[in-house]
């Protein structure tokens, strides 16, 4: 895997990179769809790539150990071969669906014994279990099993949590260094920083993750509940410790907003649930603003999605069609707002790396973080 950085925005930390992995190239910044199960939900593989044209998808551990299960995978020849994806995958540890998913688990210094939310079955995640299971799903990108802290959090847990996560993460680099991939292309582990909104923990923490000199770094623990300015202030710090000539991922963030102010930041790397979970509520991001398609308002407006955006779903259905789609509680409905929002995101992220190569990057920032988050 290679991060070769391409152009540095004058008046912002933000960058311009290409990430390249056997499965192909990724320009950062990027946004990842997040596709839990194996399958980004509602959206066809053939979406993903052509219309959306989404250059890497991320798949969770925690989700695809339990179903369909490492027996299956193995024997399909990994997730790439089992979901007909042929572009880069990453795949997060569980390192924070055990928490938010499991109903009981018990968080020792060996692993997490969890039970299923599916079936109530019983397991245990240690960091060598995580890192074979990821073996075994294939990513490309792979990450280490981790602790994310909830907010607020106290300060004595963190400080514990994240000694627990940097020797967990140490047990990780053990194991992955001491293994091969299954399926003859490399797979590279990035750790992830966490320290929850402590400035000394946070720096401490991305020290010793900048130290272990692997091939990406990543920030967890934030979007938790915490005001946005605070997680600026945390990815921000990061940043400045994390290597410069590393591509850094920020997990699970977050709105249009969050994901440019943080690219100002020095930012590379984003994934979330919000473009495609909203959409199955009837929420969509336009280049205008953000429209509750539900709402009587657009009862009878004809009007593409976003004549804007572009793209086949966001041009072809009109706002009215698409609200009657949800009223009608018809699957069409979350299909098309998922296949427009993340059009918006992928849009958002290709139109930024292009201001960053511009050098107009900083005030179209502000611009766009002011338009796109209107309630329309
Ligand atoms: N750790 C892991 N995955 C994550 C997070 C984390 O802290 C977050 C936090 N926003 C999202 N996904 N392993």
């Amino acid at each position: 895997m290679t991060f070769d950085l391409v152009a540095h925005d004058p008046q912002t930390k933000a960058r311009a990179g290409v990430l390249t992995t056997d499965h192909g190239t990724i320009q950062t910044p990027i946004f990842m769809p997040v596709g839990t199960a194996g399958s980004v939900k509602a959206v066809h593989q053939r979406e993903v790539k052509e219309d959306i044209n989404a250059q890497i998808i991320l798949g969770n551990t925690y989700h695809l150990y339990l179903r369909p299960g490492l027996d299956t995978l193995r024997k399909a020849g990994g997730l790439h071969k089992f979901n007909g994806w042929d572009r880069p995958i990453l795949t997060d540890s569980g390192g924070y669906q055990v928490y938010s998913l499991s109903e009981t688990r018990k968080i020792k210094e060996e692993g997490v014994k969890f039970r299923s939310h599916i079936d109530g079955s019983h397991h245990l995640f240690t960091p060598e279990g995580v890192m074979d299971i990821q073996r075994v799903i294939g990513a490309d990108i792979i990450m280490a099993f981790d602790e994310c802290t909830p907010w607020p959090c106290e300060y004595d847990y963190a400080r514990k949590s994240m000694d627990m996560t940097h020797r967990w993460l140490k047990r990780c680099i053990e194991r992955i260094d001491s293994t091969e991939p299954l399926y003859g292309y490399e797979q590279q582990l990035f750790p992830i920083v966490q320290g929850s909104t402590f400035r000394d923990l946070r720096k401490q923490s991305a020290e010793f993750i900048a130290a272990q000199g692997r091939a990406g770094n990543a920030i967890g623990g934030l979007s938790v509940g915490e005001p946005a300015e605070l997680m600026y202030e945390m990815t921000e710090l990061c940043c400045d410790i994390l290597p410069a000539d590393k591509p850094r991922y920020l997990m699970g963030v977050g709105t249009p907003a969050n994901i440019l102010e943080n690219i100002a930041l020095g930012v590379d790397m984003f994934d979330c649930v919000l473009p495609t979970r909203n959409a199955r509520n009837g929420m969509l991001f336009t280049t205008q603003g953000i429209i509750n398609i539900k709402n009587k308002k657009w009862e009878q407006d004809f009007s593409p999605i976003d004549e804007e955006l572009g793209g086949y779903a966001s041009t072809f259905y009109s706002k009215s069609y698409v609200r009657h789609l949800f009223h009608a509680s018809e699957y069409l409905a979350g299909m098309v707002s998922s296949v427009h929002n993340l059009t918006f995101y992928l849009w958002l992220v290709r139109n930024a790396r292009e201001q960053i190569l511009a050098g107009t990057f900083r005030e179209w920032k502000e611009k766009m973080v002011k338009q796109l988050m209107v309630r329309l």
